[in-house]
């Protein structure tokens, strides 16, 4: 293929701490929303940690992060996402001073990334509240949460900010809307959350946010920060238009997020909104200045498209998170999120033209089940012809999106490493290059083995793109 992407294009993979560092109680770190989520992001939550909970222990990237930053380094990555367990710092959230411990393991991280010349790009809260916010504040419904979120992003900016050029301040920011405890802390089970509820704790997290971006323009005059948004094109299902009104609505009801980072203020169609939802933000004096530090680029994560219809008996799709109705012309994967490259193309040209902001793609990839087997030199791997295919077609379209005009500074695969899903807490549920001997049953020796996908995500880089293949 000609490729369009830049010298200095960003490629790597991406990683969230509650995923894969496992040592969930280890060097003072405290408990988090993850350690009594055993089933995954969408299940009900346990009172202590139990043994069935695969993230306890994770890939034990906590003990194994030099054996796999140098398989990231031979892959040839220019950047790594990673994520900062907030509960190995402060490990109840509201304490004074942080766990040096905590701080120290994450110096060595990226120490070992920087040797070999990968960025580390951290996510500062990725869906892993200290347990003691939620149980004690009610997680983000309560304004306190800014405050001690302030003392965290300070910390970190403080600590690091000779390491780390990239930040983003929340994962998949708007999908609170979905999942109120995984994302925002919020106990009040979503059946019970109020509309006025969750908008407040919406608003304190967008007001964090900027406040973060704002101190870290400060601490860091070389940083980059951004926003994640889970990004799902909708589509209207036929040219009904009520269904074409139905997707804009849905559509806003996630751009609300990124139009806030944008934009530093809220949009003007969040007025009907709340006036439908009867919800009416109670703002501190400041917040609106603090809205009004914008991000510098806007990252989001990839998997699929839905549509919308207002067509009541239409078949649902199951999907990242966010609900949505099936898309006849599309085939799926073996967990049903529907696959669409050229949705991929169609989210970067959307939000290049609404924001001219660069933007990133920060997650993608294909959740399968793999087989170990052995090469022909007697060496384990997998033979994932499927994940390649699946990258090849969508990093044309992000070729494409380069073509069409969009200014994109990079783009990491999801779990570069085999890792825990976040919606089912499965490992059988494979993203990784590399592949790592654990199975949902604990049994594994936690070794890892290079996936015929890794030699192939090698060659993309080391081509910068030249060596994708057009249909
Ligand atoms: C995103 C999350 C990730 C991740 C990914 C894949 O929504 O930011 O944490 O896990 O989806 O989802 P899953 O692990 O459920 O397959």
């Amino acid at each position: 293929m000609i490729s369009n992407f830049n010298e200095d294009f960003l490629w790597g993979g991406a990683t969230a701490a509650n995923q894969f560092e496992g040592a969930y109680n280890e060097d003072g770190k405290g408990l988090s929303t993850q350690d009594v989520a055993p089933k995954g992001i969408m299940g009900p939550i346990t009172e202590e940690p139990t043994k069935d909970n695969m993230k306890l222990i994770g890939i034990d990237f906590y003990h194994r992060y030099k054996e796999d930053i140098k398989l990231f380094a031979e892959m040839g990555f220019k950047v790594f996402r990673l994520s900062i367990a907030w509960s190995r710092i402060f490990p109840n959230g509201d304490d004074l001073e942080p766990n040096e411990l905590g701080l120290k393991f994450y110096d060595d991280v990226f120490d070992e990334c920087l040797k070999y010349g990968i960025e580390p790009l951290v996510t500062i809260s990725h869906y892993e509240t200290p347990l003691n916010l939620a149980k004690k504040y009610n997680g983000w419904t309560n304004r306190k949460l800014i405050g001690f979120y302030e003392t965290y992003v300070r910390t970190l900016f403080s600590r690091y900010k000779d390491k780390v050029k990239y930040w983003l301040t929340f994962n998949e920011i708007n999908s609170i809307l979905h999942i109120p405890f995984m994302s925002g802390a919020v106990m009040t089970s979503k059946e019970e959350l109020t509309k006025q509820d969750l908008y407040q704790a919406i608003h304190h997290e967008l007001v964090a946010s900027a406040l973060a971006t704002k101190i870290g323009h400060e601490m860091m005059p070389n940083a980059m920060i951004g926003c994640m948004v889970l990004a799902m094109p909708v589509y209207p299902l036929t040219p009904n238009p009520d269904d074409v009104l139905k997707a804009l609505e849905t559509d806003r009801s996630n751009l609300l997020f990124s139009d806030i980072h944008v934009r530093g203020k809220y949009p003007p169609y969040a007025k009907r909104l709340f006036e439908e939802y009867d919800v009416s933000i109670v703002m501190a004096s400041g917040d609106e200045e603090i809205l009004k530090n914008t991000v510098d680029f806007v990252s989001f994560s990839y998997y699929m498209s839905v549509c919308e219809t207002t067509d009541h008996t239409r078949k649902s799709t199951n999907g990242n998170i966010m609900p949505g109705v099936s898309n006849p012309y599309l085939k799926e994967s073996e967990w049903g999120w529907q696959i669409d490259p050229k949705g991929l193309r169609y989210a970067l040209n959307t939000l290049y033209d609404r924001y001219e902001k660069p933007l990133f793609i920060v997650e993608n990839g294909l959740g399968a089940v793999d087989q170990l087997v052995e090469d022909e030199k007697g060496n384990k791997t997998v033979l994932d012809d499927y994940r390649i295919q699946y990258l090849n077609d969508h990093l044309v379209q992000v070729n494409e999106a380069i073509k069409d005009g969009v200014e994109i500074m990079g783009y990491t695969t999801w779990g570069c490493i085999d890792l825990v899903s976040a919606s089912t807490a499965e490992l059988k549920k494979r993203y990784g290059f590399i592949y790592v001997d654990r199975n949902d049953d604990g049994s594994g020796t936690l070794q890892r083995y290079r996936k015929k996908s890794f030699h192939w995500y090698k060659e993309v880089i080391a081509t910068n793109g030249e060596s994708l293949k057009e249909k």
